[in-house]
């Protein structure tokens, strides 16, 4: 578990998301439901929430005017430290809501960015992070000078923004130069790793975060990884020996997960860690197939391996937490085409099938020379 300074413990989130007056009473609810479990991993409780159907932001106050003064009461009469909103704000609007509500008020990439802060373990995954934060912040120099008055830390606190208080715009560019230059070593050895494994058969794991990659990880190769039910708790890419059986092996890499609007800042910082899923030769996309709304979540997850350069590579559609569907999962994978694979890798039901599924996929003609040579590298 994630140790939580105890004040981050108290801090209370009141939620407020806009949306257009074509979203259904369902998206609304998905992507406030969300953002409250994003708010509960970086740390707080939720307090309450809000939301407004407009076609379009206020440019001042992001919502409307009379629904500022709601969100105020609101959020006053439930105690509230923090406003967080469901959407990504300009530094005028943050400034003029917490203005108006007299509260902090941050926005969903800032949740995230926290989230990631917390818990980056590797001097990699700290720097991909620390990079993220600052190309956050350069366009919000300003603002900066709003979280002077942020007494009491929190969400949207934590990070460079509080070290950096002297500086100008310059002197963060030149730190987000520092920390690119000091990533760019660090890759240089993933590099050499990565050739020596060149001729092993890579598998990724890749899919929305908590789909259940690091329990599968741990089902098939043994290990006992950290999981948890909580959005991105793993960060840092883990690789480890796959027996595919018949003198067969692969890599697998688990890997940090997607989520609907995963800040840019965040893609581009951990682009390395990412290059390696689009230099796979097989990836392993997991779905929670118990959630209502797996295919939007598959929708986000095809268009973010697209993003970063994947949407060539091999994959198989893996079907995972089947102990946890009502019915069968035989309609599912119908619904998939033959090559996806029910699972539960909590129960390991559907394991085997899935092994046997990617040792077939060694063997397909563009990776047979690749797959005889693991066999060779391992034997
Ligand atoms: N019932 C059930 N729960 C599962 C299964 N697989 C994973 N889980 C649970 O789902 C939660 C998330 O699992 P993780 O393996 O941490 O998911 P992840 O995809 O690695 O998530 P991140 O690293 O946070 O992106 C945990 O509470 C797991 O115990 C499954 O097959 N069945
Ligand atoms: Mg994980």
């Amino acid at each position: 578990m994630i140790e939580l300074a105890p004040y981050r413990k108290l801090e209370k989130a009141f939620l407020a998301g806009l949306y257009s007056p074509a979203s259904s009473a369902w998206e609304i609810e998905q992507s406030m439901d969300e953002l409250g479990g994003l708010v509960r991993a970086a740390g707080a409780r939720v307090v309450g929430s809000e939301v407004q159907k407009r076609s379009r932001p206020g440019a001042g106050h992001f919502f409307g005017q009379g629904k500022v003064s709601d969100l105020a009461a609101k959020a006053h009469a439930a105690e509230a430290d923090t406003l967080v909103v469901d959407q990504d704000l300009m530094p005028a609007q943050v400034r003029n809501l917490e203005a108006a509500m007299g509260i902090k008020v941050i926005d969903r990439t800032e949740v995230i960015l926290d989230i990631f802060a917390a818990r980056a373990r590797t001097r990699e995954a700290k720097l991909q992070v620390e990079l993220a934060q600052y190309q956050y912040l350069l366009p919000r120099l300003t603002r900066m000078w709003v979280h002077l008055s942020r007494t009491g830390g929190g969400i949207g606190t934590r990070g460079p923004g509080e070290t950096q208080l002297e500086t100008d715009r310059r002197t963060v560019r030149g730190r987000i130069a520092a920390l690119k230059g000091r990533l760019r070593s660090v890759e240089r050895h993933r590099h050499l790793v990565r050739e020596r494994r060149r001729d092993l058969f890579r598998v990724s794991l890749v899919g929305y975060t908590n789909a259940g990659k690091t329990t599968l990880m741990n089902g098939l190769t043994k290990s006992s990884l950290p999981v948890a039910d909580q959005p991105f708790m793993t960060l840092d890419p883990t690789t480890r020996r796959l027996h595919l059986g018949d003198g067969v092996n692969a890599l697998l890499t688990d890997t940090v997960g997607f989520v609907d609007r995963l800040p840019h800042h965040l893609v581009a910082a951990f682009h390395s860690t990412l290059e390696e899923v689009a230099q796979a030769d097989l990836l392993l996309v997991v779905v929670d197939a118990a959630t209502m709304d797996m295919e939007r979540r598959l929708g986000v997850v095809t268009a973010t391996l697209e993003e970063i350069g994947a949407a060539h590579v091999d994959r198989i559609v893996v079907l995972n937490k089947i102990d946890r569907l009502a019915e069968g999962a035989e309609a599912l994978v119908s619904l998939h085409g033959p090559g996806a694979a029910a699972v539960s890798a909590l129960t390991r039901e559907g394991l085997l099938h899935l092994v046997q599924l990617m040792r077939a996929r060694t063997s397909r003609s563009a990776d047979a020379a690749k797959a005889s040579a693991s066999v060779r590298a391992t034997s």
